[in-house]
């Protein structure tokens, strides 16, 4: 296959030489039993980056959010949501069906919500309504562009939640992207969250893998849902390794991505009829809009992926770049080359 530059999604991030060395030498055991050295360790120290009693490996970030809402929540249940976050739009309508939930969506701005929005939709005590039960909230925030959930909305929302005895979930599975571009430590963001997700297959380039962390409680719920979901994996300490690996390695790079991403949106504004700002990039995902350029987004991806680059088009005029360890400065400037193929400069 061609060497495409590849900006679909920081999904696509391949094992590393010296990751792919951790992975043959990581010792292994059978990790439904509890035996595998490595998982528990890339587990502890997992829970112990997130501030936590307890995580857990599972297969993706799918599972690890729908785990969470299974185990924080009842049938008839409700979850309150940001109207473009992944588990509503992107899980296959897994809510609904493995847990029985219903989202109420909220619509924030870039992906971000208010506590007194949050408030105004916690449904009151009467047997007419669902039960509010869970907050879900994501950081950074996928559809939202990228963004930042800050530590101060982070903090109302939860100590809200807790007036009410709500519970809160976070989608962190780019937590790492919010932490590098802030300064700010993932655990300081997940006091604010009774479970958190994480990926260590977005952009950290292992192969496979999230985490769940929590209580101790909690975490013992999402385990046995996690067997019930047929997620119990054996001698998993081969794609642990790849875990450990990548938060050993591969977390302060992510600055790079973020470099790269905001080079990539200064370079876009400076086509005609290019919908971007680049102050609202701020880690690693660049949402721009093509409507005045009088094409489609499918349209400017076939362009693009005949110049070698492939992008990510979304609705009719929505284009979605991602920045991760595979794609270094160099593909930057050559992706901003091709797209002169297709727009003109103002
Ligand atoms: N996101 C993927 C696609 O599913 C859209 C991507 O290319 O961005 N939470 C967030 C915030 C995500 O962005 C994703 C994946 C997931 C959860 C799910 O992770 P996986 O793909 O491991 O199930």
């Amino acid at each position: 296959m061609k060497d495409y530059i590849d900006l679909r999604s920081d999904t696509v991030t391949k094992p590393t030489p010296a990751m792919r060395k951790a992975m043959a030498e990581a010792e292994v055991g059978d990790d439904v039993f509890g035996e595998d050295p490595t998982v528990n360790a890339l587990q502890e120290k997992g829970a112990d980056l997130l501030g936590k009693e307890a995580a857990l490996f599972v297969p993706s970030g799918t599972m690890a959010n729908q785990l969470s809402i299974k185990s924080h929540t009842q049938p008839g249940d409700e979850v309150i949501i940001e109207a473009s976050s992944h588990p509503y739009n992107f899980e296959g309508g897994a809510g609904a069906a493995l847990s029985g939930i219903q989202f109420q969506c909220l619509r924030g701005v870039r992906g971000i919500l208010d506590a007194s929005q949050i408030e105004e939709a916690i449904r009151p005590s009467d047997h007419h309504f669902p039960v509010t039960r869970l907050i879900g909230l994501e950081n950074t925030h996928n559809r939202g562009g990228g963004t930042i959930y800050p530590l101060e909305k982070m903090t109302e929302i939860y100590r809200l939640a807790k007036s009410k005895g709500i519970l809160v979930h976070l989608d962190g599975a780019r937590l790492w992207n919010a932490s590098m571009a802030t300064g700010i430590k993932p655990r300081e963001y997940s006091q604010w969250a009774d479970s958190v997700s994480v990926c260590l297959s977005k952009g950290l380039g292992a192969p496979i893998g999230s985490l769940v962390a929590g209580s101790k409680i909690f975490i013992d719920r999402v385990h046995r849902f996690r067997k019930m979901f047929g997620g119990g994996m054996r001698q998993a300490g081969i794609i642990a390794a790849a875990g450990i690996y990548a938060l050993e390695h591969h977390l302060d790079r992510l600055k790079e991505d973020h470099q790269n991403a905001k080079r990539l949106a200064v370079g876009l504004k400076e086509f005609k009829g290019v919908s971007i700002d680049p102050k609202y990039v701020e880690t690693n995902i660049i949402i721009f809009d093509v409507t005045d350029t009088g094409m489609t987004g499918a349209q400017v991806a076939e362009v693009m992926r005949r110049e070698g680059v492939l992008i990510h088009a979304f609705g009719k005029t929505q284009i979605r770049l991602v920045t991760h360890l595979d794609v270094t400065n160099e593909d930057i400037e050559v992706a901003l080359k091709a797209f002169e193929k297709v727009f003109y400069k103002k």
